[in-house]
């Protein structure tokens, strides 16, 4: 043989997705990395209904790959356990009945080294099944598959530092868990608008409510390059911010009484000043970082304030496009003045997996961007994140923008 021929053969002597293999195997570590640290009682607490056990979390993506990859699609596949079904099933109603979200912290069994031996399972028939298949509905359900364990690993660091945020102690987690990086001064950005592509338009793989690609008409905009600080949120209260009915959402302004919101998140007033438990323990608040755990109410509370208003989720994507944020995606999640709703021309998909983001399109708003804790490589500009506007525990943050005079 030579020439092409030759050739051809170098070429398939490589396994089929040895390169989808890889990364696989490289995601399933960094889960098991990050919580390596940790002890068994760490691993087990749930804190409150909106988080889980990191134990659960590293069980529910096994169990993500198990039910949507393995069982239909792996001849002769035999589940684990057949009790995991309930156990780790988050909220798939197609996929029958489960241990309710706000029990998941009972579940002292199974112990962490049979879900331990769970992943190695999965993990072990995921290389056979990657290794074997050319199926492109196949492939798309991997690539889901890994970006949902990313989306856990974000969610593992959340949901651990609001369970040792509610410690007397404030365990660390990682002493040189890098601190946020300060931004440079603000300028705003004038967009022109227009009619612009919103939308994930392209082949690579992207969650369903990226898409389609469509048009949307913007009017002229500014819109800040950077993500409003600490010591710029420090002002806010010293203005009276969370003591200004006029400022706020009436829903925000009753769960602020309610909850008796006086700063952000984790921050805990010191003889000395201002501090915040983070990953890294609590640490003095810097003024010149982006602003963290912010709900949207209290991010339009404070854009009011500032005589500015949050961006429209496509004025920050038609922004991000054109290379004029900061920082865009690797700081805080950012609120936007959009309802986490449907595309025009979305639709669900048949199956369970159609439950993915569907079923969420009502009374969440979109954040933007990205976050420290997110995956790396995890997010683009057209990634939708969202959440129920008074929830906080996540690495979420402010970027202003306003009507262009
Ligand atoms: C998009 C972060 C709100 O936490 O439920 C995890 C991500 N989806 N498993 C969530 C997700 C399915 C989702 N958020
Ligand atoms: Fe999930």
């Amino acid at each position: 043989m030579n020439g092409p021929e030759k050739q051809l053969l170098a070429v398939t002597a490589v396994p089929l997705n040895q390169d989808l293999a890889d990364r696989y195997r490289r995601l399933r570590k960094r889960s098991e990395t990050l919580v390596a640290s940790l002890e068994a009682e760490d691993l087990n607490l749930q804190s409150m209904s909106d988080a889980s056990p990191v134990k659960w979390h590293l069980a529910h993506t096994s169990w993500f790959f198990e039910t949507m990859l393995l069982k239909p699609t792996l001849p002769g596949y035999r589940v684990f356990d057949v009790s995991y079904g309930a156990l780790f099933n988050s909220y798939y109603e197609a996929l029958g009945p489960r241990v309710p979200r706000h029990q998941r912290g009972l579940l002292s069994r199974p112990l962490l080294v049979d879900i331990v031996s769970y992943r190695r399972h999965v993990d072990q028939h995921m290389q056979q099944l990657i290794l074997a298949t050319s199926v492109p509905a196949t492939l798309a359900l991997i690539e889901l598959g890994i970006a949902h364990e990313e989306q856990h690993q974000e969610l593992m660091l959340m949901d651990l530092l609001h369970l040792f945020s509610q410690s007397p102690l404030l365990p660390v987690y990682d002493r040189d868990w890098p601190p946020p990086v300060p931004g440079r001064r603000s300028r705003w950005q004038r967009v022109d608008g227009g009619l612009v592509r919103i939308g994930m338009g392209s082949d690579g793989f992207s969650f369903d409510n990226e898409r389609p690609q469509h048009s949307v008409w913007l009017a002229p905009y500014d819109i800040s390059d950077r993500l409003v600080t600490n010591g710029e949120w420090m002002e806010f209260m010293a203005h009276r911010g969370y003591q200004r009915p006029e400022l706020w959402l009436a829903d925000g302004w009753a769960v602020a009484q309610q909850q008796q919101w006086e700063a952000p998140q984790y921050w805990q007033l010191e003889h000395d000043g201002w501090y915040q438990m983070g990953l890294a323990g609590l640490r003095r608040v810097v003024a010149d970082a982006p602003v963290l755990h912010i709900s949207y109410y209290e991010a339009a509370a404070y854009a009011h304030w500032a005589d500015a208003r949050l961006p429209l989720e496509a004025e920050w994507e038609h922004a991000a496009g054109s290379g004029l944020l900061q920082q865009a995606d690797t700081v805080a999640w950012q609120w936007t003045a959009s309802a986490h709703s449907a595309y025009p021309g979305f639709r669900v998909a048949a199956g369970a997996v159609g439950e993915y983001n569907g079923k969420f399109m009502v009374g969440q708003q979109v954040l933007r961007g990205g976050a420290g804790i997110t995956a790396p490589g995890h997010t683009r500009p057209s990634y939708r994140n969202f959440y129920r506007p008074e929830q906080r525990w996540m690495a979420s943050g402010v970027r202003l923008a306003r009507d262009a005079a």
